[in-house]
């Protein structure tokens, strides 16, 4: 620490020092669209560098380097200047603002204070538009133009590597270069793994499929799979590349390929010149699905039904920008002004985060006739479809289109109505992305109460929301109510298990997960009736009632010396607490079993054992999970609601984890919690709850 006097005088001298609007999230996403198209700039002081886009180079959600040179700037033909990624050599270009929405991230920087530069990184979320939604790629725009009133000479540069192609660095790349002449032209670079790996993944990076980098600009030039040194070493000294076709197919960390456009565009003035660039993963095959016994097809991803080929997506795509922009802008507001109306900027600051991650764990998979949408639990184990991942990640889909919440619960319900799951209560997960293989020999991560629970609810909330419900709930009433003999069984006293919570431990009597089953039964109550089968509904409401009651006897821990009437982490342990977040189903499938006094009685604890950025999980350790923070916080009072956001919105402009949005965090130091460096996760969807359920029962 330097002393007091002396930092006040280093006050006059302008450090080259960026904003951060909202704020600086643990991790800013570049191009994150798919669970293999998912390139970010680590920010967080664990290893980021704050929020910079020079100076460090782009990574996949793994960790690994994704080579992406955004490129240097020369002007009026002098130095180059880097902004993004970091080559060795050039001085980096100023960067003074940052700002994120749902949809972008933007940089903003300043050259030698004569031109400025705007880049733009927009991954597209098109909820209801499934042609633009299956579309495995993301923009780059790169707008250029003075700040001192004079005109600027401005040539710019931009390269990926083939680090894309593989997570094998000693893989063996190749690569082609074209034009796709139908106007308005595209000029593309396209990459791969030469031993192609259909459905393997290698540090969680595709073995398959095409990457593409396109651009289209007067006076482009080039260089395909030149060595990164030399290519940029070219552009450094002369401003434009030597259109050079090297043949010299290697390894990817061998004398490292890049693939490389220059621009020169011209003399700048005022008014903004610009460039875009299209990064793309085009794979022909894209999940294996077991749809009946041991009958396994191999879909591809739903855009080859909408585009004749890859170069016809690729065009497309880049000549899609004005409307992606468009569509985008309606994107943000929406998200905007629904988070602002609900609980403000800080709610915002949550939700906008969140969106490209979510959706980018998902890939729209099969033909125009039959389709399906495939969820990657990303970092915790790679598991898809996992039950108590699509649970929390919810919201976010029937936030943004109800139908795509139905086509997520559809794989899992066409495995096990197909017999392939031998177990009564439903299963947990698919199989490990890309294999939805299936469990045909019952052997998987067991977490019967809260998977049975998680269905029942789902389902309820999908028929609740879509055109021809009743027919939904109807098509799956068999085994629905198969699920429900389940949680009569066992919601409550549950038995010794895990909840969703795996990585907290096994116990029995879980006061939360009990919430969950007996919520469950009154929600099959509410779907028996929209089905037609009174008898049932009158059977499980009265069920699900009795439990209730009881439950209340069993899982709440009177006011004591010191602390306030709470719900436990499990029966007979009134020393302990957890945050009771399944009671948000209560109030988003309108089940309404839970007395008002419990909420009162939650929302009243929380805020007396909040720490500096948030609640924790349960008594067993001071980390807590966002997504449940938020569903807690969906259906507490509004105080308590602010409490819970004000909190998380603090952590994310200050964690010093550095890894994609992470749902797992210490509540005291913000820190990820020893060994658990979660990343990237599709359950921060749960974010979008309270927009599920307005102010909620106590606002
Ligand atoms: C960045 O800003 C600093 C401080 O104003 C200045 O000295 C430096 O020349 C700038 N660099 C560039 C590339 O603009
Ligand atoms: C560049 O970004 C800044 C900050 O977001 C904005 O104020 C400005 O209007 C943008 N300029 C152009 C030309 O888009
Ligand atoms: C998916 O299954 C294929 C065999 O069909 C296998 O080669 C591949 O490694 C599996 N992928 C993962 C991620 O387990
Ligand atoms: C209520 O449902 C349970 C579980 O399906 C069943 O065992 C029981 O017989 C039913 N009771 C009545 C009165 O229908
Ligand atoms: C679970 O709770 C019930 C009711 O209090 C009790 O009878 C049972 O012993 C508890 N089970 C365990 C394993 O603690
Ligand atoms: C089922 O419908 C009946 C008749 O409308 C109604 O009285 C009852 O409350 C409903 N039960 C549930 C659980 O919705
Ligand atoms: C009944 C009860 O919960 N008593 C608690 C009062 O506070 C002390 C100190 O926190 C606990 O040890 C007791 O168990």
């Amino acid at each position: 620490m330097l002393p007091l006097t002396y930092l006040s005088l280093l006050v006059p001298i302008v450090w080259a020092q960026s904003s951060f609007s909202p704020t600086r999230p643990p991790a800013i996403p570049l191009a994150v669209s798919n669970p293999y198209l998912n390139t970010w700039q680590q920010a967080g002081s664990d290893e980021g560098n704050g929020g910079y886009l020079a100076g460090q180079w782009p990574k996949f959600w793994a960790g690994q380097v994704t080579g992406w040179t955004g490129s240097l700037v020369k002007i009026d033909g002098g130095a180059a200047v880097t902004w993004m990624g970091a080559p060795s050599g050039p001085a980096v270009a100023n960067q003074t603002h940052f700002e994120y929405t749902s949809t972008r991230s933007v940089f903003t920087f300043s050259v030698d204070g004569k031109v400025g530069m705007n880049v733009t990184f927009l991954s597209p979320v098109e909820p209801t538009d499934l042609r633009r939604q299956s579309i495995p790629a993301s923009y780059m725009n790169v707008e250029v133009f003075s700040l001192d009133g004079a005109e600027h000479k401005v040539q710019l540069y931009s390269d990926v590597s083939a680090e894309w192609a593989s997570g094998d660095r000693s893989a063996v790349a190749e690569w082609n270069f074209g034009t796709i002449k139908t106007a308005p032209g595209v000029t593309y670079h396209r990459f791969y793994r030469r031993d192609q790996q259909v459905f393997v993944e290698n540090s969680d990076q595709a073995s398959w499929g095409n990457w593409i980098y396109a651009c289209e600009h007067d006076g482009l030039t080039y260089s395909n799979g030149g060595v990164d040194t030399d290519v940029r070493g070219a552009f450094m000294s002369n401003g434009v590349l030597d259109n050079d076709l090297n043949t010299n197919f290697r390894a990817i960390s061998n004398q490292w390929p890049v693939f490389a456009f220059a621009l020169n565009l011209g003399s700048v003035g005022s008014s903004p010149a610009s460039a875009l660039f299209t990064l793309t993963l085009s794979q022909e095959q894209a999940i294996q699905f077991e749809y009946d016994t041991n009958k396994v097809q191999q879909l591809p991803p739903l855009w080859t039904s909408y585009f004749s080929s890859e170069l016809d997506l690729i065009s497309f795509f880049y000549n899609d920008w004005s409307n992606a922009q468009t569509s985008a802008t309606s994107i943000d507001t929406k998200v905007a002004t629904d988070s602002l109306a609900n609980a403000g900027q800080d709610y915002l600051t949550i939700t906008s985060l969140a969106v490209r991650q979510v959706f980018a764990t998902t890939q729209l998979a099969g033909s125009q006739d039959s389709y399906h949408l495939f969820l990657k639990e990303i970092s915790s184990n790679g598991d898809m479809q996992t039950v108590d991942v699509i649970f929390p990640a919810f919201p976010l889909f029937i936030y943004f289109n109800p139908d795509l919440g139905r086509l997520l619960l559809e794989p899992l319900f066409i495995n096990q109505e197909a017999g392939n799951w031998p177990a009564a209560y439903a299963i947990h997960d698919l199989g490990v992305f890309p294999n939805a293989t299936g469990h045909d020999d019952g052997n998987a991560e067991n977490q019967p109460l809260e998977e049975c629970g998680n269905m029942i609810i789902m389902a309820l909330a999908v028929a609740q929301k879509i055109s021809g419900g009743a027919d939904y709930l109807n098509q799956h009433y068999t085994i629905l109510k198969q699920w429900n003999d389940y949680l009569i069984l066992d919601s409550l006293i549950p038995s010794n298990q895990i909840s969703t919570d795996d990585f907290a431990g096994s116990l029995a009597n879980q006061t939360n997960l009990a919430l969950k089953g007996i919520i469950g039964i009154e929600a099959m109550a509410i779907i028996a009736n929209i089905t037609g089968h009174a008898d049932d509904a009158k059977n499980f409401t009265n069920i699900a009632h009795d439990y209730i009651n009881e439950w209340q006897q069993l899982g709440i821990a009177q006011a004591t010396n010191g602390s306030l009437a709470h719900t436990t982490l499990a029966y007979g342990m009134p020393n302990t607490h957890g945050l009771l977040y399944n009671l948000f189903a209560d109030t988003w499938v309108k089940t309404n079993i839970v007395p008002r006094s419990v909420y009162k009685m939650q929302s009243s604890f929380y805020p007396t054992i909040a720490m500096q950025y948030g609640v924790p999980l349960d008594t067993r350790h001071s980390y807590t999970k966002l997504d449940w923070e938020i569903f807690a916080a969906a259906v507490a009072s509004p105080s308590t609601k602010q409490l819970f956001i004000s909190k998380i919105a603090a952590w994310i402009g200050k964690t010093t984890t550095n890894r994609p949005f992470t749902d797992l965090y210490e509540t005291d130091s913000g820190d990820y919690p020893p060994g658990l460096n979660f990343a990237a996760r599709p359950v921060l969807g749960g974010v979008f709850a309270p927009l599920l359920v307005g102010k909620g029962p106590l606002g």
